[in-house]
């Protein structure tokens, strides 16, 4: 079922990290080309308000809210039809992210640079954040969780979910959704979907009297199609955003040693997600291609979403990598730089620690992609598309903004006085030598 690239007897050193990824398979997700369809939705939202959002719904969701933000008793009653044991899974999914997620607070630290000089890194929060949750096709409380909880840890003062209308749901948001909000003590949600969420995020929303009813937020967090992708470029500067999320990835290194039938399911796990995900396999051992080809062709029809795990696994951003040994794989999933990366290996966890790149690393045959998007602790909103490079996924740290605070006395600013002159005047800036001098001229 899965195409195969025989990278075997390939000298991979000779290939720089680039040119290997470009020989990888990967989805094509052009979120320039989404841009001319979000411009005018956003244009529409920052002088139609609340208005507007009403008839973008009716127009993209195919019903029109009753009110633009879910009212008190909406979300209560969402909590309390909730069925007990999904109750009790979200708790469990809330109760380990918040351990996980409380170890990356961050604490103040004053460096004592010189006598009298100190510079001390202060954390602050962003003041408000909107988290966009889709609806339709991906209905995920789970992601409500993964956004809200390190967004509260983080101390954020002012959190607001939007969530498309449903038609079942008289015009809100799906009700699990509702209720994830409810268990988070989130009581500030909109029935508002796709690119206009991203736009009332970043301009606020007012009604027709003038009336404010949602007010503009700084960061904007959460997966999206490619319309919200792209509403996040064009909006970003006037809000920040956490990332561009691209369709999810899941890529394996595994040996002979491997349960073909274990990577069979993970790799079916994530391609349930949208035609577009990516499921790649990266070993060394053509036997086991072999077998977890078998076990696809066994699993992938009796699986719920058949259709759709088909057309991911065929697709051409999935494959089987054939390379020579564990190290050559390594080489390989290093420059992939996949969502997830798992390790099937002899000694998982020795291969594990020599990954650089990756969004996040599941070790040997019992840690599954699907246990972190639920309930491992850990955040499942993670740099995709090769992003994993250079970026890291959801975190308390992406709600915080570190500030210096610089305190020098006069004593400590006159010691480096004249360090900060010869520096500006090797700038040609002799003004900002002189903002120092200044400080110590006889006053007339
Ligand atoms: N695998 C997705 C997250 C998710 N899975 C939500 C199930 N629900 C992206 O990391
Ligand atoms: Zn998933």
């Amino acid at each position: 079922m899965l195409s195969r690239i025989d990278l075997r007897g390939t000298a991979l050193s000779g290939l720089d990290a680039r040119g290997l990824r470009n020989t990888l398979p990967r989805a094509e997700f052009d979120v320039e080309a989404a841009l001319d369809a979000v411009r005018p939705i956003c244009e529409q939202v920052e002088h139609g308000g609340v208005e507007a959002l009403l008839e973008l719904g009716e127009k993209f969701d195919g019903v029109r809210p009753p009110q633009l933000r879910v009212p008190a008793e909406v979300i209560t009653a969402a909590l309390e039809t909730l069925d007990p044991a999904v109750r009790a899974a979200l708790e469990e999914s809330i109760r380990r992210a918040r351990l996980v997620h409380a170890d990356q607070r961050r604490t103040e630290v004053t460096t004592k640079v010189s006598d009298g000089g100190t510079v001390t890194e202060k954390w602050i929060p962003v003041d408000r954040v909107g988290l966009y949750v889709p609806g339709g096709k991906a209905v995920y409380p789970s992601s409500v969780v993964m956004n809200v909880v390190p967004a509260q840890l983080a101390e954020v003062g002012s959190i607001a979910v939007a969530s498309p209308p449903q038609k079942d749901n008289g015009g809100y948001p799906h009700p699990t959704i509702l209720a994830a909000c409810a268990l988070l003590d989130v009581d500030e949600v909109y029935a508002v979907g796709g690119a206009q969420a991203v736009a009332m995020f970043a301009h606020g929303a007012r009604d027709a009297s003038g009336v404010t009813v949602c007010e503009p937020a700084t960061l904007v967090t959460g997966p999206g199609n490619i319309y919200v992708a792209a509403a996040k470029r064009l909006l970003k500067g006037l809000i920040g955003i956490d990332a561009e999320a691209g369709p999810t990835e899941i890529a394996i290194l595994a040996d002979a040693t491997a349960q073909p039938d274990l990577v069979a399911a993970d790799l079916i796990s994530q391609a349930e997600h949208d035609e577009l995900a990516a499921s790649v396999l990266v070993t060394d051992s053509v036997e086991l291609a072999d077998a977890v080809d078998a076990a696809l062709e066994r699993r992938v029809p009796a699986t719920k979403h058949t259709e759709r795990v088909r057309i991911a696994l065929t697709g051409r951003q999935s494959g089987t990598v054939l390379v020579d040994d564990v190290s050559a794989g390594l080489r390989v999933v290093d420059s992939y730089a996949a969502e997830h990366l798992e390790i099937q290996t002899a000694d998982a966890a020795s291969v594990a620690a020599k990954v650089r790149n990756a969004g996040a690393i599941f070790v040997g045959d019992h840690s599954p992609v699907s246990l972190g998007d639920y309930a491992a602790g850990s955040n499942h909103v993670l740099p995709t598309g090769g992003c994993a490079c250079h970026s890291s996924g959801l975190s308390v740290q992406s709600f915080l903004r570190g500030v210096h605070v610089i305190d020098y006395s006069r004593d400590a600013l006159d010691v480096i006085a004249e360090t900060v002159v010869t520096l500006a005047n090797s700038e040609d800036l002799p003004a900002h030598g002189e903002a120092v001098t200044a400080r110590f001229e006889a006053r007339s």
